[in-house]
């Protein structure tokens, strides 16, 4: 491994939350890279966020994917301030510009029960709950293609279609079948509800069954969306890798983590897996780490937003870039103070009076030691 390993990270704290996890979240990182020999380059930028729309009428600047391109990764916080800005403009006009236009097709959600962490699921603490959700993330619901006929009349209609292509729905689920074929239990749950939606989702199906014939070692189960979401409150220990379309998994990665005990903790990578920096024949493209959380205006400016999400989406950072051990570092750091708990460090989300700034610190301090 070389000595004078150097990584240039695009920070994008955004809007509410995202400013406040997102100190305490470099500090940790910074506390890796001292501590395993690397170092990092921070370009803190104010764009990608509802502030910056204010003042230029716009979410970003003209540039923006030169400046990002120039980068390894990006580290994101949230975005969204729906007082000022209505949500599908501001989600637009960045992260979601950002997944299209990287092509980062795969979004990786891990959802673990740790110790520490109050859960709803006390009675399911001597099971392990440990799986990881891969949500497509460039296609499917979330597609801008629709639009409004016979506006304020009567007649008013609204239309927006789901796109499925081969190339996406398959590259998803290869993924998908991969990362099972490589984790112990190997077992894919795929999300569907193509009882209802008749053309769309049998299709999804039809991939799956499909490419299930490559991997006979993985087990494959398939549930409509809405039983799939009882499951994941009442059985949650049963899954391992479960891949949705982009809205499904959205939906789901944010019920598995909330099972757990607290959307909070979630981490997410927005990956572009094929882009390397290393073959000059492709564009390169970065890929992205940010919480599962949004900017949360409700809580934003009150000091006791949970960091873990940023955090933990760092450590997800470090392994993307090839840092194992600090990525191991830091995802041990988060362990043990959450098992070490205590309603003086635990943020209100995990039923504590903490605060970021102390739970961040906690944090830092264990990556040092
Ligand atoms: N931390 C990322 C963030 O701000 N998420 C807000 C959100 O609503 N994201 C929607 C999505 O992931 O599709």
């Amino acid at each position: 491994m070389s000595q004078n390993r150097k990584y240039v990270i695009a920070v994008l704290p955004g809007d509410g939350i995202g400013l406040e996890v997102m100190p305490p979240a470099l500090r940790c990182l910074e506390a890796a890279a001292k501590r395993f020999g690397f170092k990092f380059e921070f370009r803190e930028y104010p764009w990608a966020s509802c502030i910056y729309y204010q003042e230029h009428g716009v979410m970003m600047p003209s540039n923006w994917k030169e400046l990002l391109k120039a980068c390894d990764a990006i580290y994101f916080g949230a975005v969204g301030d729906p007082a000022s800005v209505p949500d599908h403009i501001s989600l637009w006009g960045s992260l979601l510009l950002f997944r299209r236009e990287f092509d980062q097709f795969i979004n990786l959600r891990p959802c673990r029960l740790i110790p520490g962490v109050p859960s709803p699921l006390a009675n399911r603490q001597n099971h392990t709950i440990d799986f990881v959700t891969v949500r497509e993330n460039t296609e499917g619901e979330y597609s801008s293609i629709g639009g409004r006929i016979f506006e304020g009349t009567s007649r008013e209609t609204v239309i927006q279609n789901t796109v499925f292509t081969r190339q996406g729905v398959d590259r998803v689920l290869r993924y998908a079948f991969e990362l099972a074929r490589s984790r112990p239990k190997k077992k894919l749950t795929s999300a569907t509800k193509s009882n209802g939606i008749s053309i769309t989702m049998p299709y999804w199906d039809e991939r799956v069954e499909e490419m299930a014939k490559e991997y006979p070692d993985v087990k494959v189960e398939k549930y409509h969306i809405d039983i799939l979401c009882a499951h994941f409150v009442q059985r949650p220990h049963t899954f391992d890798v479960v891949v949705g379309s982009n809205l499904f998994g959205d939906i789901l990665s944010d019920l598995g983590p909330a099972c757990t005990g607290t959307i909070g903790i979630a981490p997410s990578a927005n990956l572009n897996p094929v882009s390397s920096k290393d073959d000059s024949a492709k564009e390169w493209m970065p890929s992205l780490f940010e919480p599962v959380h949004g900017s949360a205006p409700d809580i934003a400016g009150k000091g006791i937003a949970n960091p873990i999400g940023m955090i933990w989406a760092g450590q997800m950072m470090l392994e993307h870039l090839g840092e194992k051990d600090a990525a191991t570092a830091v995802i041990k750091a988060i362990e043990s103070v959450l098992a070490r708990g205590g309603t003086n460090l635990l943020t209100p989300d995990m039923q504590g009076k903490g605060t970021t700034q102390s739970l961040g610190v906690a944090i830092e301090q264990e990556i040092i030691n």
